[in-house]
């Protein structure tokens, strides 16, 4: 390809709506443009590195005997309300009418559809397992799309959805993507860990997620110093309190706090730390007040009380709820001398707690030396918060837990029969018996595993691409362009690295040479050879690998041999 006949509109300012480092580089870089709030055109550089991405995926699919289909972008509403999930979401699924006045949603995922597909198809035991997937445009109605590719409202994800006899086939199912997704990963040079994560609002019974480690990940993942042990922060496990020290329990007191509502105000007001004030929080579970309580140095992990409850909506409750549960204003909640029955589940932290301070659930009063059982119980002890750095392992004795921030750029899930229970997804057994089949879906963002790449390989001149999923592989700079001993020498390299299936880009034009480093810089095309007058005259030609910078002069024929190497090592993987 020549430069000054391809379409890579770079430009030198940071645009000031992004804010992430691959959005920037990947708008001055002239990867994608925005259309609208989170849809994106992908520009040929852009489109290169999501085919590559492609590519990588489809061929690990097809190695993990995936068979590869396309099903339509736009959905009729009638499989969703089958399913149960047409009301269940609301506004992030599109809908619409056609002419004819049926409804329909643009496809955010596909299980109804594949598993009506399936419903059709499958009768008997001896078409199991199958694992079906696609590469395709799904389209989810974000609240606030930011971060460029990273969180798009129109996004390219292959997704694929196994179906097994039974439970113990769809965990071989489960492993064999398992074991592809971390081919992936690694094959597209990104660095990146498999953490247990919650099923969401998909239901199944487990899952994990892909996330590559980046500052600048949404997401929080812990992971142990000494196991394998990795969970995304909704699902991280904390272990029962360490049994501290008994402490005999001192006489309950009242104790006037007034307007000290915060740990922190009611720790320094009554000169204990933050562990030993317990914090009361009020919530709604469905609609029903319940009562978490916590150790005040801690914070609720609301993933983990939703799933303890079982119920579909959480929420913390408004200052009316408050009111009415405690017969206080906010701020003085506790579970002591409550007017009412309600539910009060707590953190396993207080377990080993003595002589506490709650609220009193009395306006500028708080209770000092509670302790459990002789002033109050609870409905259960559960692991309701979020771990914190340092936390023992629950899986190891000895490690400790550390935080990190990670993208998720791919999830993978045991859905078991939730969707084939819902459209009725059988076969006949060898006993000619109607059972029930056993399903799992694995999702991968392509785009945003683009954008991760970036975030996680970059320096102050741009973007560097690791070579399998880089747009070109080499870009060979013509300076001085008009000169014709560098015309010729540039067009002859340019031809023989073609001839050789290098994909090469050929910057034929008529700008100074540092113009055109930076935009070779910016662009990350991995390898560069620069052909100059000077060194021509020499019988040299300059080869810079972007990663390191390392520049080295060679002659032609060991530049492009070097090239070859390069690439050939790179994509031995
Ligand atoms: C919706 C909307 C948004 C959604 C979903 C449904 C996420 C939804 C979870 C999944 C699970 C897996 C197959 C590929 C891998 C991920 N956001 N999920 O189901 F209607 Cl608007 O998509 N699906």
């Amino acid at each position: 390809m020549r430069y000054s006949q391809y379409f890579i509109p770079t430009v030198k300012e940071t645009p000031s709506d992004a804010e992430v480092i691959s959005h920037k580089l990947m708008l001055r870089a002239g990867m994608i443009r925005r259309l609208a709030a989170g849809i994106y055109n992908y520009l040929p550089l852009g489109l290169r590195s999501i085919r590559k991405v492609e590519a990588i995926v489809r061929e690990e699919m097809n190695r993990a005997g995936a068979i590869e289909m396309l099903m339509p972008a736009v959905q009729p509403a009638e499989l969703w309300k089958e399913s149960g999930r047409w009301e269940f979401y609301g506004k992030e699924l599109l809908r619409f009418k056609d002419r004819k006045d049926n409804e329909f949603c643009m496809g955010p995922t596909h299980e109804e559809v594949v598993t009506d597909l399936i419903r059709k198809e499958v009768r008997s035991y001896r078409q199991l397992p199958i694992n079906l997937y696609q590469i395709q445009g799904k389209f989810r109605d974000e609240i606030r799309p930011r971060f460029g590719l990273m969180r798009g409202r129109e996004f390219i994800m292959k997704d694929a959805y196994s179906f097994d006899v039974n439970e113990a086939g769809a965990d071989v199912s489960y492993a064999k993507m398992y074991k592809a997704y971390r081919r992936i990963f690694e094959r597209c040079g990104l660095k990146f860990r498999a953490v247990e994560a919650d099923t969401g609002s998909i239901g199944g019974t487990s899952s994990h997620e892909f996330m590559v480690l980046a500052d600048s990940g949404e997401d929080a993942i812990v992971s142990c110093s000494a196991c394998e042990y990795a969970a995304n922060m909704e699902k991280a496990e904390t272990r029962n309190a360490p049994a501290c020290e008994h402490a005999d329990p001192r006489p309950l007191e009242r104790v006037t706090t007034p307007g000290q509502k915060s740990v922190e105000e009611v720790a320094a007001f009554l000169g204990v730390n933050g562990a030993q004030v317990v914090k009361t929080l009020v919530l709604l579970a469905d609609g029903e007040p319940v009562l978490a309580l916590l150790r005040g140095d801690y914070d609720l992990n609301e993933i983990k009380l939703k799933n303890h409850l079982g119920c579909a909506e959480i929420e913390m409750a408004g200052d009316d709820v408050v009111q009415k549960v405690t017969g206080a204003p906010s701020g003085y909640a506790g579970p002591v001398g409550l007017p009412g029955k309600v539910k009060v589940v707590a953190d396993l932290s207080l377990q080993g707690l003595h002589n506490f301070v709650v609220g009193a659930n009395a306006a500028d009063t708080h209770l000092k030396n509670v302790n459990l059982e002789r002033d109050f119980s609870v409905d259960g002890f559960v692991d309701l918060r979020n771990v914190v750095l340092g936390d023992a392992c629950p899986r190891c004795e000895s490690g400790t837990l550390e935080i990190w921030r990670g993208i998720e750029v791919g999830h993978v899930f045991k859905l078991g029969t939730k969707y084939s229970k819902a459209l009725k997804a059988g076969y006949l057994d060898a006993d000619g018996k109607e059972q029930i089949i056993y399903m799992g879906c694995y999702g991968i963002g392509i785009g945003r595993t683009v954008a991760a790449c970036i975030e996680q390989n970059h320096d102050e001149n741009g973007i560097i691409f690791p070579i399998p999923i880089a747009p070109f592989q080499c870009i060979v700079s013509a300076l001085s362009a008009k000169e014709d001993a560098v015309k010729e020498t540039s067009e002859a390299i340019y031809q023989e690295l073609l001839e050789a299936g290098i994909e090469v880009l050929l910057d034929d034009r008529d700008e100074r040479p540092g113009f055109k480093f930076k935009d070779a810089d910016l662009i990350g095309i991995p390898l560069r050879i620069v052909v100059g007058a000077k060194n021509l005259a020499d019988g040299r030609v300059e080869l810079k690998e972007r990663r390191s910078g390392a520049v080295e002069l060679l002659t032609i024929a060991e530049a492009v041999a070097k090239v070859k190497a390069t690439v050939k090592e790179a994509l031995q993987a």
